[in-house]
């Protein structure tokens, strides 16, 4: 029973991904800068921080977050 559980967890967690379900950007920005860390960033599942930091300067902003999970 235990053994059937967990995968069916983590099932529904990445079909609520998939739905584009993702965190708000000031509940990822744990230190409140305004901008995401590449640490903060990890906290999200399945969010790909290279892709997103669309200038390269090592830090997600809310416009690149935005633009990053809305596709
Ligand atoms: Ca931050
Ligand atoms: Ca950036």
């Amino acid at each position: 029973m235990r053994n059937l559980l967990i995968p069916a967890a983590l099932l529904f967690a990445a079909s609520t991904l998939y739905a584009g379900d993702m965190p708000n950007f000031t509940d990822v920005d744990a230190d409140g800068d305004g901008a995401l860390t590449l640490d903060e960033a990890s906290a999200v599942e399945g969010f790909d921080f290279t892709a997103a930091d669309a200038d390269a300067d090592g830090s997600v902003t809310l416009d690149e977050y935005m633009a990053a999970i809305e596709g």
